[in-house]
């Protein structure tokens, strides 16, 4: 169900020492033996040392074992910023299980193919968060995915079982964990009519994890504010959650990115390292001079998900009075930073440099043939920690790997002499909205459902905060032709997640013909995109 990387590889990866045969599980276990009275979790309501969150996990492996949840099985975890998130995630290892992470916006279109495409058989969610009933979402899901089992619920479980009635003394013993095996699934930003599953392992992740922690400088000393949803790749590796626990550093989750939120939790709590969006970042910029709070601790402000303009980019230092990492990274495997001896220049201008020596990056044409040095071209790579197949998904992996195993990024860069990575477009069907993915055949296809809509194509329209934004161009069909409100709540209505939603529909009396036969999709789209661009 995940495509393994081959043997030759996986004997090197390990004989440089890349993969170690650590599993999650016992890479809390070690950190918290050596760190155990240092503080791992700030959140509103807690604050656990690692001893404490040591035992919590291992309170939850065994509570979540005795219902039933054996190693190997899926679970989906969708929680928000929560000190809550980090226990059973770590339970869920411990208990040989695998968590699959739900981002708080994702709503049933999402969760339940989630949970159908994994065979998951729980669910775990938050009660209520950001005025949303994650319980009635719940009860939804678990009629359209049967192998859900049991929803467990933090805070008032209503009619499923409590989070607070798991955890169970553990006997002291909890399944062997193969390294090289399936950890958890991640999220693809995904440009296909079905989201995508990411494989990732112990080895492969634990990897980039450690790498993350050292090029991001973090020690026990470091504290990592988690501005960004908790689950997504970045805040958790990048070096992320993650990363702090290899270090000993400890972790302040943050319910929010507002600046009301984020600039008096760094001022308590000594954020010394975060990481942001693209539009959190201009937000703090144009916020810090109006504002009180003391952010001298901060020393690194990384930016990444989505490209952060060179102008931006120059402003960071002055105006926060931090450094900068830019981070191009992908939940698939590889990302990119910029390094602490990097000239000013090049902070401001790349998007970095790959983790590791063995991180192989190509930079191809529409062939795949390597473009001349220093042009732009696809992104195709592959590497220690990067995936060789999405998770049950043979069709699209023909497409979306190489026969030797490259990813295509579906990115279009440049590198420069220092083998810095400039992003320079896109070539998939995506439009990154502010650092959040939405796949344009995944929202075309949610329209089509609509009786009045005879055809759809959904693309980005640039703008000045986000970046991007989403405008679908539509075709109606029959005698009450739907109006844009009432698309935009149809899809709601269809349990499609908020930032989805196309913010702009354009109706057209019919798309445009190349002239040669049938138009593909992906030109159909370029036309609009270009339409849309000659606007301003
Ligand atoms: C331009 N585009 C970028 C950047 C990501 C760290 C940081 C980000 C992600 C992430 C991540 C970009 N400039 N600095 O997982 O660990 C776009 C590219 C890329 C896609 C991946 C991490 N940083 N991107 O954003 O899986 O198009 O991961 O292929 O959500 O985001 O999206 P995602």
């Amino acid at each position: 169900m995940s495509v393994p990387f081959p043997e030759e590889f996986a004997r090197r990866y390990r004989e440089l020492g890349y993969w170690t045969g650590e599993t999650f599980g016992s890479f809390l276990a070690d950190r918290a033996a050596r760190y155990a009275d240092s503080v791992a979790v700030v959140d509103d309501r807690h604050r656990w040392t690692y001893r404490e969150l040591d035992e919590r996990a291992s309170l939850m492996a065994q509570g979540f074992r005795d219902r039933g949840i054996a190693p190997g099985e899926r679970v989906v975890v969708q929680l928000p910023n929560v000190a809550e998130f980090v226990s059973v995630v770590f339970g869920l290892f411990r208990a040989g299980a695998v968590p699959v992470f739900a981002l708080p916006p994702h709503r049933f279109a999402e969760v339940s193919y989630f949970c159908r495409h994994s065979a998951a058989v729980a669910y775990v969610i938050a009660d209520k968060a950001a005025g949303f009933d994650y319980r009635v979402l719940a009860d939804e899901v678990r009629a359209a995915a049967p192998t859900v089992r049991e929803v467990f619920v933090l805070g008032d479980p209503g009619a499923h079982t409590s989070l607070e009635d798991v955890p169970a003394a553990p006997p002291g013993e909890f399944p062997e964990v193969d390294p090289g095996g399936l950890a958890f699934l991640q999220l693809s930003g995904g440009s296909t009519g079905v989201p995508k599953l990411i494989p990732r392992t112990h080895d492969d992740y634990l990897y980039s994890v450690r790498e993350s922690a050292d090029i991001c400088g973090l020690g026990p000393d470091s504290v990592y504010l988690v501005a960004l949803p908790v689950a997504h790749n970045f805040p958790m590796s990048s070096a992320g959650i993650l990363g702090a626990f290899h270090a000993g550093a400890r972790i302040v989750l943050a319910p929010a990115p507002s600046p009301d939120v984020v600039f008096p939790l760094i001022e308590r709590e000594g954020v010394t390292i975060t990481g942001v969006v693209p539009p959190i970042a201009l937000v703090w910029l144009d916020s810090a001079p109006k504002r009180s709070e003391d952010l001298s601790s901060l020393r690194l402000l990384q930016v990444g998900g989505a490209k952060f303009a060179e102008e931006s980019a120059r402003r960071v230092r002055p105006e926060l009075g931090c450094g900068l990492q830019q981070v191009f990274g992908m939940a698939e495997g590889l990302v990119n930073y910029t390094r602490f001896d990097d000239d000013e220049d090049t902070v401001a201008i790349s998007q970095g440099r790959p983790i590791s020596p063995d991180d192989e990056l190509l930079v191809v044409d529409a062939d795949d043939n390597p473009v001349p040095e220093g042009e732009i071209g696809h992104l195709l790579t592959r590497g220690p920690y990067t995936i060789r197949g999405y998770y049950r998904a043979e069709e699209h992996n023909a497409q979306a790997f190489t026969p030797d195993g490259f990813y295509r990024t579906g990115d279009l860069v440049r590198l420069l002499p220092s083998g810095h990575v400039v992003v320079e477009g896109r070539a998939k069907d995506q439009i990154n909205r502010g650092g959040e993915k939405v796949a344009a055949e995944e929202v075309e296809n949610h329209l089509l459902a609509h009786p009045g809509v005879h055809d759809a194509a959904v693309v980005a329209v640039p703008d000045a905060f986000l970046g991007e934004r989403t405008c679908a161009f539509v075709v109606t069909v029959g005698d009450q032709p739907p109006t844009g409100p009432q698309l935009r709540a149809f899809l709601r209505g269809r349990g499609l997640a908020a930032y989805k939603i196309p913010d702009r529909v354009e109706f057209v009396p019919e798309f445009p013909h190349t002239g040669v036969g049938k138009t593909s999709r992906r030109d159909l789209r370029a036309a609009f995109t270009a339409r849309l661009a000659a606007e301003r």
